[in-house]
């Protein structure tokens, strides 16, 4: 009996193995190939079958098994278990199941003391698993996006406020930067975390910008300029803006917030249509601007239906023309049909400067690190070196080869951390040995290495 309303009948149970569970439902698989959204009050209706939705239906079969939806219903996290999703913890858009993004392959045998769950963290900036490749459990964790940036940011007097983002669980304070230049050469200038969302500055310099950090000392992307003249300078992750398929969310560790747009067409309507990256400019002052994109990949961008060639290896940023805004209604469209091609953020500037850093609002890399020292013990070397004095430090990379040339890659590196020690255990004792230490800072600037031999004889 509906106690509200008195009203008697048979309401429904639901439940489902191998689904996705969230606080307002979850996604269930359904045959194959289809994955339907039961929310959470489903047995408050004697009508259930129209609160149930199609949430994907797949042309092929993805074979997941248990998963996570995120508190806010926008995206599915769960590990393949068949097919071309084998092995692969995935992050699925509630918006456009088509973009299935391989977040991690696992290596692991199934057993019940070390499932394969996928767990994203509170704010899903994380992906938590499980892995017995070594031992029976090993942690494993994967950066998914970055923390939002506060918003509403408003500078008043001597004053800068902000407003929490949409997702905030994992946020435990606030950074203030500051740079004489709009959009680019950003320092950090308070020391410790801001507690509060607004903060009192000395207006030594133009332009401020504030971040949100979380407890994990992952820091998000700048929030909007301010500046006592206004803003010149915005940057976009495209990721985050209206997107009309084949243009589809993808996971890439190279690319500002771990995630860019990709061309991927899925059937041959979509090949026949473009896909469509579209920026509102309701928070954008008026005038001329620049504008740039970061990109990667073969085929031509059109900017409001002007087309720009694209033949980029590697991701760069390229000048996309220029756009003026009239008023706070217009948008700038970004749109392509060539597949593959990639967009991973977009800058407008009525400045006139090159971007160049993979965020280019802090291109500074940190200073180098000093004091490096290595002590043998057996066949351990323990390494140590003083920690950099850059402010917007995250972590410390160490790399090994024989010869003192060896490149920093990921066929060298060793330990990424946190702290500013290493101990290394080698099978054996080499005959060649060369550490190498890289300082990495909040937006993945590196210092210069700095390199020691290491000698036993
Ligand atoms: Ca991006
Ligand atoms: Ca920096």
């Amino acid at each position: 009996m509906n106690l509200e309303t008195g009203e008697k009948g048979l309401v429904p149970g639901f439940s489902a193995g191998h689904a996705s569970w969230g606080q307002n439902g979850m996604v269930a698989n359904f045959g194959g190939h289809l994955n339907i959204f039961v929310p959470a009050d489903i047995g408050m209706t004697f009508t259930p079958g129209d609160k149930i939705s199609v949430w994907a239906n797949w042309k092929n079969d993805i074979v997941t098994d248990y998963g996570t939806l995120s508190a806010d219903n926008k995206f599915v996290f769960t590990n393949g278990t068949s097919g071309d999703v084998d092995h692969q913890h995935l992050m699925i858009s509630s918006d456009d199941p088509g973009s299935v993004m391989r977040v991690a392959r696992y290596f692991t045998k199934f057993s019940w003391t070390s499932t394969t769950y996928s767990r994203p963290s509170p704010d899903y900036t994380k992906l938590i698993y499980n892995e017995n490749n070594i031992g029976s459990t090993e942690l494993q964790m994967v950066y998914t996006r970055r923390p939002d940036a506060p918003v509403n940011v408003k500078l008043s007097g001597k004053q800068i406020t902000w407003e929490l983002p949409e997702r905030h669980m994992e946020i435990a304070g606030f950074n203030l930067y500051g740079s004489n230049k709009s959009g680019r050469d950003f320092v950090r200038i308070n020391e410790k975390p801001i507690l509060e969302t607004r903060v009192n500055i000395d207006g030594q310099w133009k332009y401020y910008e504030v971040t949100s950090i979380e407890h994990s000392g992952l820091e998000s992307n700048f929030s909007t300029e301010v500046s006592p003249e206004g803003a010149r300078s915005y940057y976009f992750e495209a990721e985050e803006m209206e997107l009309t398929p084949p243009a589809r969310r993808f996971f890439d560790g190279y690319s500002s917030g771990f995630q860019t747009i990709r061309i991927n067409a899925e059937s041959a309507d979509e090949k026949a249509t473009p896909g469509k990256i579209r920026i509102a400019m309701n928070e954008i002052s008026s005038g001329d601007y620049a504008v740039w994109g970061r990109v990667k990949g073969n085929g031509n961008w059109s900017v409001n239906n002007k087309s720009f060639p694209i033949n980029q290896k590697d991701w760069n940023w390229i000048q996309l023309g220029r756009f003026n805004v009239a008023n706070k209604n217009d948008f700038l469209d970004l749109t392509s049909t060539d597949d593959n091609l990639k967009l991973d953020m977009v800058l407008l500037t009525s400045e006139i400067f090159v971007p160049e850093a993979l965020y280019p609002a802090d291109g500074n890399p940190p200073v180098k690190v000093k004091n490096v020292k290595a002590v043998t013990s057996g066949r351990q070397v323990k390494l140590t070196w003083t920690a950099s004095q850059a402010l917007d430090i995250h972590h410390y990379s160490v790399y090994s080869g024989k010869t003192a040339d060896f490149k920093c890659d990921n066929e060298t590196v060793i330990r990424s951390v946190l702290k500013t020690s290493v101990t290394d255990v080698l099978p054996e004792i080499p005959k060649g040995l060369f550490y190498k230490i890289i300082a990495v800072d909040n937006r993945w600037n590196e210092s210069e290495p700095v390199t020691i031999q290491v000698n036993w004889y």
